[in-house]
């Protein structure tokens, strides 16, 4: 509702601060650790950034399930121009301007427009725009149908919980893509083991989200739930689980490679089991391990199951003992309230004590990022309040910031006052399409640069919605790993940047690699799992990633020694 209301302010040419206070509400009640259906107009009031006028409309949301002002919006606003809110790379104000301009009313008339150059002519528009933003909706579309890791993770956490209070449940889990924890997902796969499926069925089919049953049968249904997602139900005997897991999981490509090693070794490997070619018997299907043991193989993890060299790895033994998420001892890229975080540092720094965390790094915005209304002054404060907390907090805080990385590679700040920080971040927040040598260069001057630890969400992109940046990647890891400047994994859903890809091109040069949160509310310091995920899907290793490290090893680091003391290669 929040969210709409400064859509629809915005694409009418509202105030823009009254937009932007919407906008921050919508933020801070998404990431608000509490359930806010519970709390009255004073409880609503309290919370930071939500003031009395907006507790108000929260209430009448809550009350009638509407709000009369959005409702007088909704019809100032018409439908075409709405339409356009969509579409990736536009915003509100051009969506205006071509909707004005030019009566565009919808993506195909967009596309059309882009087609026959007729945008590029507009006041502040060139060329350059009208190919970004066709860039921009091409990308969008080739993300297609499919959902992000996290809204499929939660989706078929919430079915399997409601599934396993069944009796008739022996066992539950989710396979294909979503096991292997792929960025994006295309369908969820559940498998249950059972010996009495017709229950388990009947209630998969009729749950509460179900919108659509797309095909039913005794062993395997799909539905599709009421938010558009399509998941798919295998029924299986206990006794086959292993294999059953197994061949759903995927991926496609490396069950083919096992396929291909049962037939060396004169056996038929299917969902059902490991068999002799000859005869027919049964081999093994109970588990997994069972099943990768008789094939000559040690358990090889989901995320890896690429058949990008993992089996050869397997066959060596030499899998990577990949990070997990026991492994992370704190979080090294987050943000409070003082810039555009909804939670007070006090907050943050108690949830992440409350996660066993070791050390925190808080590293708000620097002063280049403008809306964000960073000063030196406020920075030096903010330490100051980091000190005297650290005193009493029970873990270690480092006062870090999230620098902008300019497009010339300059910072915000000189070097002394960075030199001040714990923990620089930097990163790349504006002017995304420069050419490849341009932006190489823009990274390599930022790595370079002596208090700079960590480039942060390093290719900018956004799944789904922006492209990554171009630059020579292999000749910025190499100035990375040379100055001992770590690269980060940012864990947030829409972003999961580093990939796994270049995750192992990253580790192959020899650099660092940060799991951080990049957290703006007390609620997405668990986005960590999907950071690990990643790193898991490049195969990194607790050694790889600094945020395993003792504090002691991590302040070393953090230290950046110039280029002539870095250890020597072995
Ligand atoms: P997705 O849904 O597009 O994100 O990707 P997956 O990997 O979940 O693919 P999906 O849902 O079509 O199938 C689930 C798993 O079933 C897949 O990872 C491996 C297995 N599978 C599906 N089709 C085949 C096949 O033709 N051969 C083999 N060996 N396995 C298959
Ligand atoms: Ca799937
Ligand atoms: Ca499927």
């Amino acid at each position: 509702m929040l969210q709409e209301f400064a859509e629809l302010l915005a694409i009418s040419g509202g105030d823009p601060f009254k937009v932007r206070a919407y906008e921050k509400a919508a933020q801070t009640v998404a990431g608000y650790p509490k359930d806010v259906t519970d709390l009255d107009e004073k409880g609503l009031d309290a919370i930071p950034s939500i003031g009395s006028h907006l507790a108000r409309k929260i209430i009448e949301f809550l009350r009638t399930g509407t709000v009369e002002e959005l409702d007088e919006l909704r019809a100032v606003v018409p439908a075409g121009l709405r339409s356009l809110l969509d579409v990736p790379g536009l915003g509100p104000k051009r969506a205006h301007q071509v909707y004005d301009e030019l009566g565009i009313t919808s993506v195909g008339e967009l596309l059309d427009a882009i087609h026959q150059h007729r945008l590029c002519h507009l006041p502040g528009w060139g060329e350059r725009s009208e190919e970004n933003l066709a860039r921009a909706i091409h990308d969008a579309h080739a993300a297609g149908a499919r959902i992000q890791l996290a809204v499929a993770l939660g989706l078929a956490e919430e079915i399997l919980a409601h599934l396993s209070t069944l009796p008739q449940v022996r066992k539950a889990a989710y396979a294909g893509s979503l096991r292997r924890m792929c960025e994006t997902v295309g369908d969820v796969d559940l498998l249950i083991a059972s010996e009495e499926p017709g229950p388990v069925m009947e209630t998969f089919c009729t749950m509460p989200l179900v919108a659509r049953v797309l095909a039913r049968g005794s062993t395997k249904s799909s539905i599709v739930t009421t938010k558009g997602v399509q998941v798919d139900l295998r029924l299986i005997e206990p006794p086959v689980w292993g294999s059953a897991l197994l061949y759903f999981t995927g991926s496609k490509a490396h069950n083919i490679h096992l396929r291909e090693m049962a037939v060396r070794a004169g056996q038929k490997l299917s969902e059902y089991g490991l068999f002799e070619a000859d005869g027919g018997r049964l081999i093994v299907a109970e588990t997994e391990e069972g099943v990768y043991k008789q094939l000559g193989l040690p358990w090889i993890p989901p995320t890896i199951r690429e058949d990008t060299g993992e089996i050869e790895a397997a066959l060596a033994g030499e899998l990577p003992n990949l990070v997990e998420l026991r492994n992370i001892r704190g979080d090294l890229h987050t943000h409070t309230n003082l810039t555009d975080g909804v939670a007070s540092l006090e907050d943050m720094v108690t949830a992440a004590k409350a996660r066993g965390y070791r050390y925190y790094a808080v590293t708000d915005h620097a002063p280049l990022l403008h809306m964000q209304r960073m000063t030196s002054e406020k920075a030096l404060e903010q330490r100051h309040r980091i000190r005297l907390l650290e005193q009493s907090a029970g873990i270690a805080l480092l006062h870090g910031t999230e620098l902008n990385i300019q497009p010339d590679g300059s910072l915000d700040w000189d070097e002394d006052f960075l030199a001040g920080f714990d923990i620089v971040v930097a990163c790349v927040h504006s002017a995304f399409r420069q050419s490849r040598d341009a932006m190489t260069a823009r990274l390599l001057r930022a790595i370079e640069h002596p208090a700079v630890n960590i480039i942060g969400h390093p290719t900018g992109r956004s799944i789904g919605r922006r492209a990554p940046i171009d630059a020579d990647w292999d000749e910025v890891f190499r100035a990375a790993a040379r100055t001992g400047t770590a690269f980060e994994i940012n864990a947030s859903p829409d972003r999961l940047d580093l990939n796994g890809d270049l995750v192992r091109r990253a580790r192959r040069a020899g650099v660092r690699l940060a799991i951080s949160t990049d957290a703006h509310a007390v609620t997405h310091l668990d986005f960590m799992r999907f950071g690990v995920a990643t790193a898991q899907r490049g195969w990194a290793e607790s050694a790889d990633i600094i945020n395993t490290w003792p504090l002691g090893k991590i302040r070393r680091f953090l230290a950046k020694h110039p280029p002539t003391h870095t250890r020597k290669s072995g």
